[in-house]
């Protein structure tokens, strides 16, 4: 029915233990298993969250301290089919792994450091000692490569909290992870499914793969380190409560909104609010470093968009496809656009051939030495993306001759489908061509009748076998009958 943990314990670094040891690791305490075959209860321990695309990350007991092992390290990440790119992240994952807890937990972090330069770790939101605080040099002495820190504390508190390197460079290379705190009892009224959602931003130009992060524009946006059409969509039941937490770390504010439903902010990154608060709400801000939980009841079947509002953060590798500038034979790299908008002309903006400047563009082509085609109306094979299904874009005979075409004709749609590519359990049964209208900070809240429900998991269940599913804690049990 739910993810709810069960008695056994989960465990750390696979690295350290085994599975089996893992299983015999102790209880989370306050966070046993409750849920009966569809039983609806009000009290209880909360459901464990859910991060999709990224894993949980284990600990162990040590006396009565749960202690986690959080390693900073580059990590190749693909963000959509085919496009790996070179983040900086935890546990071999961007976003890193996320940590549970129970209010009242004593937690050890076992912090180590296998970047080439130094780093902190800083607990967002944490009110705990100052030493343990992670602000690189005035409540300790960065990490050094190499290096080990480890952190202790008790945490009474309950909410969406993060932690994140506090080394601003960093962050841009995707260094945050979330750290859920929860209530020793469910809250009134319980959910029966808790999501987690970071959002991060990205400037990767169309031929490196190494994001700059001294950029102010950004042309990959992701949910949990995924774009759309790659991200997993957030299943849930017809009839259910549903806890989405939202976290943003990077440089823009991201509007969430989701279709077909209302729902309420219960709390931000300071914990929850009074219920007196909530107030109904289909879009809410999330700032740079803020959290936003919402719920809402699945009253409204369907597949439902889940979104940010911000049209440029709809959009894959945004580049100049847009307007008239695609009607052109294109250009050389280096001129007329690129110089009005002060960017980059050659190498990327840590290349040795550039001084000192601020690059902001991403255009096609902005780095490449080569003249190269954006335009999709002259080029023969403009956007081809190998796999994608391409499709013709639906256009009007005229359509060149209307000031402003095309906008949207090969920014999404038919030729930007690929649901071969990004088949997987959780998109099953979506409407044939559905990815080509996905992209950056898009997902869905699938909302299912029980038999649409149950084929899903079913299938989840062949992709996985006998081995606890991916995303899985080991000790957390999938009930989904
Ligand atoms: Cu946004």
């Amino acid at each position: 029915m739910q993810n709810v943990l069960v008695g056994a314990g989960f465990f750390a670094s696979s690295k350290v233990l085994s599975a089996q040891e893992m299983q015999m690791s102790g209880d989370m305490p306050g966070m046993n298993m409750k849920g009966k075959k569809g039983a609806i209860h009000d009290h209880g321990s909360p459901v464990l969250a859910e991060t999709p695309d990224v894993p949980n990350l284990p600990w162990r007991m040590d006396g009565n301290v749960k202690e986690f092992h959080l390693i900073a390290e580059p990590v190749k990440q693909e963000i959509v089919p085919g496009r790996v790119v070179d983040l900086w992240g935890y546990n071999g994952s961007a976003p890193g792994p996320t940590i549970q807890i129970t209010r009242g937990d004593r937690v050890r972090v076992i912090v180590d450091n296998h970047l080439p330069e130094a780093t902190s770790m800083h607990w967002h939101g944490f009110d705990i000692p100052n030493d343990m605080d992670g602000s690189p040099g005035s409540s300790q002495d960065p990490i050094a490569p190499g290096g080990r820190f480890v952190y202790e504390f008790t945490l009474n508190q309950e909410g969406t909290y993060f932690y994140h390197s506090h080394m601003a460079m960093q962050e841009m290379m995707g260094m945050i992870g979330a750290f859920v705190m929860h209530p020793k009892e469910t809250y009134k009224p319980r959910v029966d499914r808790d999501f987690v959602i970071i959002m991060q931003e990205y400037a990767i130009l169309p031929n490196i793969n190494v994001p700059n992060s001294m950029n102010m524009e950004f042309n990959w946006l992701t949910f949990n380190g995924k774009s759309g059409p790659a991200n997993t969509p957030l299943i849930v039941r017809h009839g259910e409560r549903v806890r989405i937490r939202l976290i943003n770390l990077g440089m823009d504010h991201h509007p969430i909104h989701l279709h077909g439903h209302q729902f309420v902010v219960t709390g931000t990154e300071g914990g929850r609010q009074p219920e007196s608060t909530w107030g109904p709400g289909n879009t809410v801000l999330v700032g740079v470093a803020q959290a936003r939980d919402v719920e809402f009841v699945a009253n409204n079947p369907g597949d439902w968009m889940l979104h940010c509002h911000l049209p440029h953060h709809m959009m894959n590798q945004m580049s100049s496809m847009v307007g008239p500038l695609s009607r052109r034979n294109g250009m050389p790299a280096g001129l007329d656009m690129e110089r009005g908008m002060g960017m980059l002309r050659q190498g990327s903006a840590t290349s040795e051939e550039n001084g000192p400047s601020l690059g902001r563009g991403l255009g096609a082509g902005s780095t490449a030495e080569q003249p190269m085609s954006n335009s999709p109306l002259k080029a023969g094979n403009p956007m081809l993306h190998q796999g994608t299904q391409m499709g013709k874009p639906d256009v009007s005979k005229d359509a060149n001759s209307v000031p402003g075409f095309p906008q949207d004709a090969f920014m999404e749609g038919p030729m930007m489908a690929m649901d071969q590519m990004v088949d997987k359990p959780e998109n099953f049964g979506l409407r044939p061509g559905w990815s080509g209208f996905m992209a950056g900070m898009m997902t869905f809240v699938r909302e299912l009748p029980q038999d649409k429900y149950d084929q899903i998991m079913e299938l989840r269940k062949k992709r996985e076998g006998n081995k606890p599913m991916k995303m899985d804690m080991p000790g957390m049990e999938h009930k989904h009958e």
